[in-house]
């Protein structure tokens, strides 16, 4: 593909929205033309789909029905969106994709590896990100942070355990793939963040 496909990971209130913007407003100005999306969503379908992920109205969901939604969302996302930009020499910035799978679903609901990875090669073949930005912050942090929103979604109802397992994995695939990932000191003020953002770019 002629464009490059950059994700940006992290537990909750990690700063993945506040950051991605930066990162948008970077590229920009290096000339690339961004699509900026997101997963779960990204398209009509994706984003029903996401409604039902995140109600609390389904707490208590089948771990295997939320792992084929977040994948059937994924799917209709890369066809209609991020393959399509990609062949056109686009660059795509995502908030959140398999990795997120691999953290929530795997880490946090145990679902093993190897079953999340054939869906992987299903939906994606091995097509994969071709920088992985890890924004890393204590799980105190990041549920502290969120918690000053509001209302909360149904992964956001979780106990701080599961956070933890999520933060686990996603570091441990950090430490196996460093030619991808590049893992950000999150916790840090905003300006020091963007510090370290903007030398990986
Ligand atoms: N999910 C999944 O399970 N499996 C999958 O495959 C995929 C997703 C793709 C929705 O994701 C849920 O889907 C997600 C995992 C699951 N649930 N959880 N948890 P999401 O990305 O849309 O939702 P989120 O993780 O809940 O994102 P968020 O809550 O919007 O957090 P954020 O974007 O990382 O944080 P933020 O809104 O940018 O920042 C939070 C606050 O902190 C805000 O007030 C900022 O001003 C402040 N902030 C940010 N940076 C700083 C610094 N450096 N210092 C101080 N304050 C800061």
């Amino acid at each position: 593909m002629k464009g490059s496909f950059i994700t940006v990971e992290g537990i909750e209130g990690v700063g993945k929205t506040t950051n991605i913007d930066f990162i948008h407003q970077q590229l920009l100005s290096a000339g690339k033309e961004v699509v900026l999306t997101r997963e779960p969503g990204g398209t009509p379908l994706g984003e029903a789909v996401r409604g039902l992920l995140l109600d609390p109205a389904y707490t208590g969901m089948d771990s295997t029905c939320e792992l084929q939604l977040m994948f059937a969302a994924r799917a209709e996302h890369l066809a209609k969106v991020v393959w399509p930009a990609l062949e056109q020499g686009q660059w795509v910035l995502c908030d959140r994709f398999t990795d997120a799978t691999y953290a929530y679903q795997g880490g946090g609901r145990g679902i093993d590896s190897s079953v999340i990875a054939k869906l992987e090669t299903l939906v994606q073949g091995d097509f994969r990100p071709d920088l992985t930005l890890l924004l890393d912050v204590p799980v105190e942090i990041g549920l502290a942070r969120a918690s000053e929103r509001g209302a909360m979604d149904r992964f956001e109802q979780e106990k701080v355990s599961f956070f933890e397992r999520v933060r686990r994995n996603y570091l441990e695939m950090a430490e196996n793939d460093p030619g991808r990932y590049r893992v950000v000191d999150a916790s840090l003020p905003l300006d020091e963040v963007q510090k370290q953002i903007a030398a990986i770019l």
